[in-house]
C-alpha cells in the first residue's frame, strides 16, 4: 500500500514515516532568525530499526517536494550522540540531530551520549528501538526480561539521563510525543537528551495522522527577561562590592551574550574568570579577562576569587572544578548573585537569583550599576596578576633549552603541542577536548580570539568524545578548521568515526598526543599517594608480575592510516609546525587529517594556586598514601559551605 490521503485531512503513513516527516518540518527562531532544527538524523542499522525508521529515511531521502531529513551512517551509537551534542553546542543549541538506533546493544550504547548530553544541558533527539510492542514472540532476540517487571525493557535506562523521555507503544500517542521532544529540546532551561522509545513493530504500523501534524512549526527559543525587583536586588549587592568577580559559563555562550559582558566589564571594570563552558566569554587580550577559574584556573583569577566580595555566576552551573571544590572563594563575606535561565542553578550557593537569558540580565544590569565601578587600585591588580599569569603560559608554550634539553630524542612537552597549535590555528578555528591531561592545561593556558572557537566537553569528561565531536564542529560550520586534540587513552576509546569522516569528506584535524598511558591519572594518582598504579601502556613484567614491563608497541599512527585518515608523523617541533601548516591546507573536503606527535608526560602545566577534591584513603599500609593523606585533611579544612541567608542583605553579620 502506498501512503496517501484518506479521509479529508489524513494521511496513512506508518508511525516510522510520520517521525521523519514531522523532524523534517521543524524549525527554530530566535532572535528573528529561523533554522532547520534537525540537520538530519545519525543511525546505525540492525533488525529493531531497518525496516521502521530505516525505510522512512530511504523513502525521504527518494522523494521529491518534500523538506529532507538527510542520513548519515555512523560507526559507534555513543559516537553518534557525541557528534550531534558537538553539533548543537556549535550551534549555540539552536539546531541538532536525530539519532536512530536498533533494539538492544544499539540503543544503550547511546546512554553514555545520552547522560553527556544532559549534563551539558545540550539538545539531542535519540530514537532507540524497543522490543516488540505486542510481546507476540517474546522473548526476541535481545530483549531484556525481569520476571518481577513485564514492562520494563534497556530503554528504560534512559530514564534518568533525559530531560523527557516517553515510549510509543500505539500511534495515537506519537504525536504527543513528537510536541513534547520539541518542547523540551528548544526550552533553554529544560534541554538536554530526549528521549522517544519506539518499539520496533510500532514503527512500522500504519495510522491515518491528521495532516496538521506535518505543518512546519517553528519553535522560538526563549529569552526571559530578569523581574526588575531581582536586578535592583543585584545591583545593590554589587554596589557594595569592592572586589567583585564575574565567573562565566557556558550560558554566556549559548545566549551569545559575549558582547553584553564585555559591556558590562568595560562600563564596571569588573573582571571575568571562566568555566571550562565560558570560556572564550570575553576575548584574550581584554583588560578584564582573567581566564581559567577553579581547579585548573589561571593565578589571576584564582588570586581574585580568593579575594572577591561578591561573586556574579552568569550562566554557570558551578561544578567543582569552578569553584575548587568549594574552596576557591575564601573571602568569610562573599555573597553570590547568580544570573541563570535556570532557577535550579541560579540558586546556587545561596546566590540572589536573577533567573533570565544572560544577554538581557546583563544588558540590565548594566544600565541598573550605571555610576558605579571598581577603584583603581583594583584595576592595577587585574593587570599585575594577568602580566605575571601570561609569563608562566609564554614559559609554557616555549619552555627553555632547560626544560628541552632533558626530552628523550623525538618527545615534545604538551605546552609545546598547544602552543604551536594556539599560534599556527586562525583565530576562528575550534579547538576541540574532553578528558585526559588535556583540557586542564587549555583551560589554562588557551588564548581564545574568537566566541566559538573553544570546544572542551567538561561536563561529562568523556573520553572518545574527541574524534566524533569534531566532525559535529565542522558539520555546523564549515568556514572554520577544528582541532581535535586527543591523547592516546581517547583515541583508543573512539578512533571508530574517522571512518564517517572518510565517508562524509568532512575534515577535521585530529592531533593525537600519544604519552603510553593516562597522563592525567598518572600525575593525579601520585599525588594521591598511589603511586601512578596502572595508569601507563605497558607489558605486564615477566619478573615482577606487574604493568610496569617495556612500552607497548602499538602504532596508533598506523590505526589511524588503516581507517583511512591522512596521516602525519611528527619528531620535532619544527615538524610540528610543518604538520600544522599542511592540515591547514589540506582540501576542505579531504577528509580527517590526523597528526601524531609524542610528549613526555612528566612535564607539567604551570600551577593554578588550586585544589580538586579526589578522596584519598584514610588509612593505608603505604607510607605515600598516609603522606598524601595528610595533605588531603589540610585542603579539607579550607572548604566552605558556602550556604548564606538568601535575601537583600550584601553582608549579614551571621555570616563567618
Ligand atoms: C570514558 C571515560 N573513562 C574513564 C575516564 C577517566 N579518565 C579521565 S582522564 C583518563 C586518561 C586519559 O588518557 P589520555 O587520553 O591518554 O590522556 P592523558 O591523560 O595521557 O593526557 C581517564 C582514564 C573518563 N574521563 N572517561
Ligand atoms: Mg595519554
Amino acid at each position: 500500500m502506498t501512503s496517501d490521503t484518506r479521509a479529508a485531512g489524513t494521511v496513512r503513513l506508518t508511525v516510522a514515516q510520520a517521525v521523519v516527516r514531522f523532524l523534517a518540518n521543524q524549525w527554530s527562531e530566535r532572535d528573528g532568525e529561523r533554522q532547520k532544527l534537525f540537520a538530519g538524523c545519525f543511525g546505525i542499522f540492525g533488525h529493531g530499526n531497518v525496516a521502521g525508521i530505516g525505510q522512512a529515511l530511504l523513502q525521504n531521502e527518494l522523494a521529491d517536494g518534500q523538506e529532507h531529513l538527510p542520513y548519515v551512517l555512523a560507526r559507534n551509537e555513543q559516537a553518534m550522540v557525541h557528534t550531534s551534542v558537538a553539533y548543537a553546542r556549535q550551534k549555540d543549541r539552536l539546531q541538532t540531530w536525530a539519532c536512530t538506533a536498533s533494539v538492544g546493544p544499539g540503543s544503550t550504547n547511546m546512554l553514555t551520549g545520552a547522560a553527556l548530553a544532559t549534563i551539558n544541558r545540550i539538545p539531542v533527539l535519540l530514537l532507540p528501538s524497543g522490543t516488540f510492542a505486542t510481546r507476540v514472540s517474546s522473548p526476541v532476540l535481545q530483549e531484556l526480561e525481569l520476571p518481577y517487571a513485564a514492562d520494563v525493557t534497556v530503554n528504560d535506562a534512559f530514564r534518568p539521563l533525559s530531560r523527557f523521555f516517553d515510549r510509543v507503544s500505539r500511534p495515537e500517542q506519537l504525536p504527543s510525543a513528537l510536541l513534547g521532544a520539541m518542547r523540551v529540546l528548544t526550552d533553554p532551561v529544560e534541554t538536554g537528551a530526549v528521549t522517544i522509545s519506539l518499539p520496533q513493530d510500532v514503527q512500522a504500523e500504519a495510522h491515518d495522522w491528521p495532516v496538521e501534524l506535518f505543518a512546519p512549526r517553528t519553535w522560538r527559543v526563549a529569552r526571559p527577561l530578569p523581574e526588575a525587583v531581582d536586578v535592583a536586588d543585584a545591583a545593590a549587592v554589587i554596589r557594595s562590592a569592592r572586589r567583585p568577580l564575574v565567573v562565566a559559563g557556558g550560558g554566556v555562550h549559548y545566549s551569545g551574550a559575549e558582547e553584553a559582558l564585555r559591556a558590562f566589564c568595560e562600563a564596571t571594570g569588573i573582571p571575568v574568570g571562566e568555566s571550562q563552558a565560558g570560556k572564550g566569554s570575553l576575548p584574550h587580550g581584554h583588560p578584564q579577562e582573567m581566564g581559567a577559574v577553579g581547579s585548573t584556573g589561571t593565578t589571576a583569577a584564582n588570586a581574585l576569587a580568593a579575594e572577591a566580595d561578591v561573586v556574579i555566576g552568569i550562566g554557570t552551573r558551578w561544578s567543582d572544578f569552578t569553584t575548587a571544590s568549594r574552596t576557591a572563594f575564601q573571602d568569610s563575606g562573599v555573597r553570590f548573585v547568580n544570573v541563570n535561565v535556570a532557577r535550579f542553578d541560579a540558586g546556587k550557593h545561596s546566590g540572589l537569583s536573577v533567573v533570565a537569558d544572560a544577554r538581557e540580565a546583563l544588558t540590565a544590569l548594566t544600565a541598573a550599576l550605571q555610576g558605579y565601578a571598581v577603584d583603581d587600585a583594583y584595576r592595577a591588580r587585574q593587570a599585575a596578576l594577568w602580566a605575571a599569569w601570561d609569563t608562566s603560559v609564554e614559559a609554557a608554550f616555549h619552555p627553555s633549552p632547560e626544560v628541552t634539553d632533558r626530552l628523550a630524542a623525538g618527545l615534545l612537552t604538551q605546552g609545546q603541542v598547544l602552543g604551536a597549535v594556539n599560534e599556527l590555528s586562525d583565530p576562528r578555528d575550534v579547538v576541540l577536548c574532553a578528558a585526559g591531561s588535556m583540557p586542564g592545561d587549555l583551560h589554562k593556558l588557551w588564548r581564545v580570539r574568537d566566541r566559538k572557537a573553544y570546544h572542551v566537553e567538561y561536563g561529562y569528561s568523556c573520553m572518545g568524545y574527541e574524534v566524533p565531536a569534531s566532525i559535529g564542529i565542522r558539520l555546523a560550520d564549515e568556514s572554520r578548521d577544528v582541532f581535535a586534540m586527543v591523547g592516546d587513552g581517547g583515541y583508543l576509546m573512539m578512533p571508530t568515526e574517522l571512518v564517517t569522516a572518510v565517508q562524509e569528506r568532512v575534515k577535521v584535524i585530529v592531533v593525537l598526543v600519544q604519552n603510553h598511558g593516562f597522563h592525567s591519572i598518572g600525575s593525579l594518582s601520585e599525588s594521591l599517594g598511589s603511586q601512578r598504579f596502572g595508569t601507563s601502556y605497558r607489558f605486564r613484567g615477566e619478573d615482577s608480575g606487574r604493568l610496569d614491563g617495556d612500552v607497548l608497541p602499538v602504532d596508533l599512527a598506523a590505526n589511524a592510516r588503516s581507517l583511512g585518515a591522512h596521516v602525519i608523523e611528527v619528531h620535532s617541533l619544527d615538524e610540528l609546525h610543518q604538520a600544522i601548516k599542511e592540515a591547514k591546507a589540506a582540501p576542505a573536503d579531504g577528509g580527517p587529517v590526523v597528526i601524531h606527535v609524542e610528549t613526555d608526560p612528566l612535564v607539567h602545566a604551570p600551577e593554578s594556586a588550586s585544589w580538586w577534591d579526589v578522596p584519598v584513603s584514610e588509612v593505608s599500609d603505604l607510607d605515600t598514601t598516609r603522606t598524601a593523606y595528610a595533605e588531603y585533611v589540610d585542603h579539607k579544612a579550607t572548604q566552605r559551605p558556602l550556604i548564606a541567608p538568601v535575601g537583600t542583605n550584601p553582608h549579614p553579620e551571621s555570616l563567618t
